[in-house]
């Protein structure tokens, strides 16, 4: 905090080890190169005092645990992990996608610099060493092609840097050739959005440029004959932007925008689409700089024909290494009225979550939850890295854990029709990397690392 109003004050570090000074120098030279820094402190050293005082005699010693869940009913006996011999050490598997066209999955180790297509039974059909590329998103479509998004930077290494591209490839049987790239310089990427919002019968895509400390929200309209302006509508000028997703929820015929940023004044908003590419920006949630928003996704949780959302938070990475364990972190669902408002309904807490996954798994009709944990707490003796919320009839969730898949540290988290035989199996794909892990937390991560897979594939079997 001090960094951003000017103020260099390291007298809370005397003390700590080199590690965690260096990842604070670390820390100014970002801001000083996003030119955020600035060149005189912007309040008085007595305010700066009182500020920090405030804040060390008010925090509590020990993290304010979560409340208190119902017990897991059992086993997600349902998911059968699948073997494969796909396994890199040590992974850090940016993508997971099951192409359910081709019955493949696509998969990119940000470590190796690879992408990689396996087919159903998991063997390997091709592999491709990308430099410079580090994929993190996958869109297919019925026909041949296939949307890729590269962040350029996953590690954040370079403030500013703007390496991230939208690139278009032919798919045919799993195997991807004829690699275009469609836009270029996108502003650390983590998401892309394909839908065609000016009704024009050409998609757009709506690029969430998460930045660091500057990015924004584009939208870059698509062109007659295929790919996409150069020229971006800004939807939001905020860096943070993570996932969008797209629906009609004021239900006025035209497409509207729901986004999460999880940077700064991290919020849920609506992009009410009025027509020739103008958005209105409604916030329908904002939260706390804290509270590491990661994912949404949608989906008619309560069956009432109106389009609800899920919201995932438990980023946890930002304040390294004085990270704690999170009260907020969890998984909630927000039911819509059919006008563009809406009210939480269910929360379920779960430290560190990082992703989910929504399909009605058990075949029973109604819409069930598969999540994954990123931070979670290395000092249980079975981190919940994995949880299955099945929706029951009276409308709440029964969790079931999986042995097999508190295994990894999961990064990224897919679903879809996998062996075509109507049902949806999930991968999960692994990232071990020093992020976000308290010293004393140290010994369990790296035990973790070293025996933990680089995907899991679940076949479902409810
Ligand atoms: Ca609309
Ligand atoms: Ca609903
Ligand atoms: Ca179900
Ligand atoms: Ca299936």
């Amino acid at each position: 905090m001090g960094f951003f109003l000017g103020v260099d004050d390291r007298t809370a570090l005397s003390g700590e080890s080199e590690r965690t000074r260096g990842s604070i120098d670390l820390r100014k030279g970002f801001v000083e190169t996003a030119g955020l820094y600035p060149p005189q402190p912007v309040l008085e050293k007595k305010e700066w005092s009182a500020i920090r005082d405030y804040f060390i005699e008010n925090a509590p010693a020990e993290a304010i645990p979560q409340e208190t869940k119902t017990p897991s009913v059992g086993d997600a006996a349902g998911f059968v992990p699948l073997s494969t011999k796909y396994g890199p050490p040590y992974a850090i598997t940016s993508l997971v996608h099951i192409d359910e066209r081709s019955r493949s999955v696509l998969l990119f180790d940000a470590r190796l610099g690879r992408l990689t297509v396996l087919d159903q039974e998991l063997e390997v059909l091709e592999s491709h060493l990308s430099p410079g590329v580090t994929l993190v998103e996958a869109k297919a479509f019925l026909d041949d092609r296939l949307h890729l998004l590269s962040i350029g930077d996953l590690f954040a290494a370079e403030i500013g840097a703007k390496y991230g591209e939208v690139q278009l490839a032919k798919t045919d049987n799993g195997k991807l050739s004829g690699l275009e790239v469609l836009l270029e310089g996108l502003h650390r990427p983590s998401d892309m959005l394909l839908a065609d919002f000016d009704g024009d019968g050409f998609e757009e895509v709506v690029v969430s440029n998460f930045g660091e400390y500057t990015g924004n929200l584009a939208l870059y309209p698509g062109k007659r004959g295929g790919g996409f302006a150069s020229e971006a509508v800004v939807l939001n000028s905020q860096p943070g932007a993570v996932k969008s997703e797209a629906f009609d929820f004021d239900g006025d015929g035209r497409l509207d925008i729901l986004v999460v940023q999880g940077h700064a004044r991290e919020n849920v908003s609506l992009y009410l689409n009025r027509g020739g590419l103008e958005f209105e920006q409604r916030v329908l949630l904002e939260k706390h700089p804290g509270f590491g928003y990661v994912d949404i996704e949608l989906g008619d949780f309560n069956g009432d024909g109106k389009m609800d959302f899920l919201a995932v938070n438990g980023d946890n990475a930002d304040s390294d290494p004085f990270n704690t364990l999170k009260r907020d972190h969890g998984i909630r669902i927000y039911l819509g009225d059919g006008s563009g408002n809406f009210e939480e309904s269910y929360f379920y807490p779960m430290y560190g979550a990082f992703g989910a996954a929504v399909e009605d798994f058990d075949g029973d009709g109604d819409l069930d939850i598969a999540a994954i944990a990123y931070h979670s707490d290395f000092r249980a003796e079975r981190p919940e890295n994995f949880i299955y919320l099945e929706q029951s009839e009276e409308g709440g969730f029964r969790s079931r854990r999986l042995e097999a898949a508190d295994k990894g540290r999961w990064l990224t988290i897919n679903s879809g029709d996998l062996d075509g035989d109507g049902d949806a199996e999930i991968i999960l794909g692994a990232a071990y990397l020093p992020v976000g892990i308290p010293p004393e937390q140290m010994d369990a991560y790296a035990e973790l690392s070293r025996r933990g897979p680089a995907i899991l594939v679940l076949d479902n079997q409810w």
